[in-house]
């Protein structure tokens, strides 16, 4: 039942880009704060200036973080490893942390639960797909923009979240689904109907169900 496509979009030219000067193809050594934007699913740009490079972080909402204030959450705290898995967030500025000496830390419940660096391999040097925790077919950070669950690939019952084009939650992809569509298509801005992640809710998030359509999945 693991479907790809949004992990796939990215990946291919991503690739290139986060390992480019380094000399030495697919396993170069890549910039931490380039795998950590690329690994949760959004657009990592070098951006070209007089005093030269930097390398910038866009997400789904088309918002902008320079990438290594977005590693370390100065910028962007909303969407980074932590914000999408449900903890708060701090920057931590003690120097204890192997990647940078500013860093980001999750928090639960008051706790601190760990730095990102050591929920995102920011050091893998081959450079694998984004996160998608679950292996729903949907990235973790897709699934924070539109509301599902990025630890539960399958509903458990119909209040449940957490596969995105299942809408109505019963574990089946189909033609229920699609209808729920309908009042969304002509009324308010709905995120949950949003598969494409561009901020509209149109035929192209329809376009996913395409090789989706009567596929299921199942709980343990
Ligand atoms: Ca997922
Ligand atoms: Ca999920
Ligand atoms: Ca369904
Ligand atoms: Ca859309």
């Amino acid at each position: 039942m693991k479907r790809l496509w949004i992990a796939l979009v990215a990946s291919v030219a991503l690739v290139a880009v986060l390992v480019a000067g380094s000399g030495q193809g697919a396993h170069g050594i890549a910039n931490p704060a380039a795998v950590y934007c690329y690994k949760l699913g959004y657009q990592y740009e070098i951006v070209d200036t007089d005093k030269g490079q930097y390398g910038t972080c866009t997400f789904f909402d088309g918002s902008t973080c320079d990438a290594w204030r977005f590693l370390e959450c100065r910028c962007g705290g909303e969407y980074s490893y932590c914000a999408i898995h449900g903890y708060d967030w701090i920057t931590k500025t003690d120097g204890q942390n192997p990647i940078s000496r500013d860093y980001c830390v999750c928090v639960l419940d008051g706790e601190e639960i760990g730095a990102v660096t050591e929920f995102v391999d920011v050091e893998d040097t081959c450079v694998g797909p984004p996160l998608d925790s679950d292996a729903d077919g949907f990235l973790d950070s897709f699934e924070a923009y539109v509301g599902t669950d990025p630890w539960d690939d399958c509903p458990d019952d119909p209040s449940d979240d957490a596969w995105p084009p299942d809408i109505n939650n019963d574990t089946w992809v189909n033609g229920l689904d699609i209808m729920r569509f309908k009042p969304v298509l002509s009324g308010p801005y709905d995120v949950r109907f949003d598969l494409n992640a561009d901020g509209y809710v149109n035929v192209l998030d329809l376009m996913i169900y395409k090789p989706l359509l009567g596929t299921s999945c199942t709980n343990p």
